[in-house]
């Protein structure tokens, strides 16, 4: 009521990452005559490879495997320069999937979400972005991706800081590091996968006065192994996409690279050692993913690859004291997501280069020069650079106020201002195929919670299909409404909870654990990725379908 015509839509999806431009591909090749509108928040396609502009962004999977197979003409136009893609040129592929197949007509860009409301009387959700406009829609895709809400530490003094400082998913358009940060005395706060890959380009770039690195984790990193794709490589590549996208869809994360089947235990110490030498120099995640068949669920299995990989770092590091505080202590190798690096602990050899270790020694607060220490230093710093991660996964939707079915929130805690239980109470994601949640009757997620990760594309690729093959159900029959059973959700989340069971990686803090020190509600662990195997995922998905949606209710 009172909304104009033209803001009502059959479908509308919000996000133009790579989620959003696969699932407004698949629906209008699906539907044509219904009216499908995409939202995005920033000015161009991209998502992630739009944001994360800071220097040495780039894939830590193979370039190859990651475009989409259903845009056939594109993958054998596309030459990928590198083997392992950076993000510049990234974001040309997605900019041009998007202008290739047309897309950027159905999409608004500079329209972020400010609320959301579920209308039972007629079963639409109802949106109004930032400006006040307002959207009224039949059923919703959310491509909102589950790494693209930025949080700043909570340090005192934070907003203090009188030099620049910005989240590395904010990096400022048109820098040049070498015009930038000349002279300059820098400070990068967190030691994850974007904090490795910036700090070693920041580290090399000679016109740089210093470099302090703050460190509360170390992170188990090893060898990216990039080179150039030459052209004879691409033609080869171009002639091999099908049988690199089945390989993909053989394996539990959808990378290229497969477990080795054998036992650590199992293989005599010299044949071990020189398995893992040989994984070492492979380019890619061979060395976390390609590792024994038990290195992340047998205590004893990590710890003697663990061990290996902090020889590597000792040898690689000169001063002792550093490589030590930077091999992790409290978590082994491949227990969480393994960053790939071009030389990140030799960034630690540069006179100008300080890591500074602030689980010793807490920072205490941020102040108009720099960061204070509890041990009474003062680095005084012209930039201060934020690599503290992001609200994974439930994150993005806490930016968008929602009222589900019953007027209940989405997010929060289960005692909320209304009196109303939270859907999600404290983060802790509650789904169905990770592709429905209960009390959100029409409402798709791409790459939410409860869905397996891994190799982002292929992971969106069959649940962009997935919603769609939904949707057409819900046409078919003539359905406007659809939501989870209590039970069917009760048993996914339980499966879910299952999956995760006896891997090691379910024990250590990271995002993958639904844990952020800086998000209220978030210090406790959850299970809110699907950790069982894509393949087991993908035949779950299909059983559903194939007895008629079983665990969706239609009206
Ligand atoms: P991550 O992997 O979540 O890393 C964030 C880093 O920031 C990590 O080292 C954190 O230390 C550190 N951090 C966060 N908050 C603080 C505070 N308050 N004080 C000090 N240090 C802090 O994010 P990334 O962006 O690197 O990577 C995210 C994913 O993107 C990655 O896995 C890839 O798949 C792509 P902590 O470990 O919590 O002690």
């Amino acid at each position: 009521v009172g909304i104009p015509q033209e803001q009502v839509y059959d479908v509308l999806i919000i996000g133009a990452g790579l989620s959003g431009l696969c699932s407004l591909y698949h629906i209008r090749q699906r539907f044509p005559s219904w009216r499908v509108k995409l939202l995005e928040a920033g000015s161009d396609v991209g998502g992630t490879w739009y944001w994360n502009r800071y220097p040495g962004a780039r894939f830590d999977c193979e370039s190859v495997s990651y475009g989409f197979s259903w845009d056939k003409d594109l993958l054998q136009e596309w030459h990928w320069k590198e083997e392992f893609s950076p993000q510049p040129e990234t974001l040309k592929y997605i900019q041009r999937v998007a202008e290739r197949n047309d897309l950027r007509k159905d999409i608004q860009f500079d329209t972020r979400i400010r609320s959301a409301y579920w209308d039972e009387s007629n079963h639409t959700w109802q949106f109004i972005d930032e400006s006040g406009r307002e959207y009224k829609t039949t059923f919703f895709v959310s491509c909102l991706g589950f790494l693209s809400t930025p949080t700043l530490p909570n340090i005192p003094g934070i907003g203090t800081f009188q030099g620049e400082k910005f989240h590395t998913s904010h990096w400022p358009k048109e820098f040049d590091l070498s015009r930038d940060f000349a002279g300059k005395r820098i400070g990068v706060i967190g030691t994850g996968a974007t904090a490795i890959q910036a700090i070693t380009e920041i580290a090399k770039e000679p016109s740089i006065k210093s470099l302090h690195v703050f460190q509360r984790t170390a992170n188990w990193s090893a060898p990216l192994r990039n080179s150039e794709v030459t052209p004879e490589t691409m033609e080869k590549y171009k002639a091999e996409y099908e049988s690199i996208f089945e390989r993909c869809a053989s394996t539990p994360m959808c990378f290229l690279h497969q477990a080795d089947p054998r036992k650590t235990a199992d293989v005599p110490e010299e044949e071990r050692l020189a398995f893992w030498e040989s994984l070492y120099a492979r380019p890619g995640f061979a060395k976390w993913l390609g590792a024994f068949s038990d290195t992340y669920t047998d205590r004893t299995a990590n710890k003697l690859y663990s061990d290996f990989m902090a020889n590597k770092i000792r040898e690689r590091v000169h001063d002792p004291a550093v490589a030590e505080k930077l091999i992790p202590k409290n978590h082994g190798f491949g227990t969480r997501r393994v960053p790939l690096e071009s030389g990140y602990f030799e960034s630690y050899n540069r006179p100008n280069v300080h890591l500074v270790d602030i689980r010793e020694i807490p920072i205490e607060a941020v102040n108009a020069q720099g960061i204070l220490t509890s041990d009474g230093k003062q680095y005084d710093l012209d930039v201060l650079i934020f690599a503290t991660g992001f609200n994974a996964i439930t994150g993005a939707f806490s930016a968008i106020e929602w009222s589900a079915k019953d007027g209940r929130p989405l997010l929060g805690s289960s005692d909320t201002e209304k009196g109303q239980r939270a859907v999600w109470v404290d983060h802790r994601p509650q789904t169905f195929l990770g592709i429905t949640a209960p009390a959100m009757p029409n409402m798709f997620m791409v790459l939410g919670p409860h869905q397996p990760f891994g190799n982002a594309t292929r992971s969106i690729e069959h649940a962009a299909q997935v919603v769609s093959d939904l949707l057409q159900y819900c046409k078919d029959n003539n359905y406007n409404y659809v939501e989870p059973t209590p039970e069917a959700v009760e048993q996914w989340t339980e499966h879910v909870v299952e999956c995760g069971k006896g891997s090691l990686s379910n024990e250590v803090d990271s995002w993958m654990t639904g844990i952020n020190t800086n998000v209220s509600g978030k210090q406790t662990r959850s299970v809110a990725r699907y950790a069982g195997s894509a393949l087991e995922y993908r035949r779950r998905c299909e059983a559903s379908k194939l007895a008629g949606w079983k665990g969706l209710q239609f009206a």
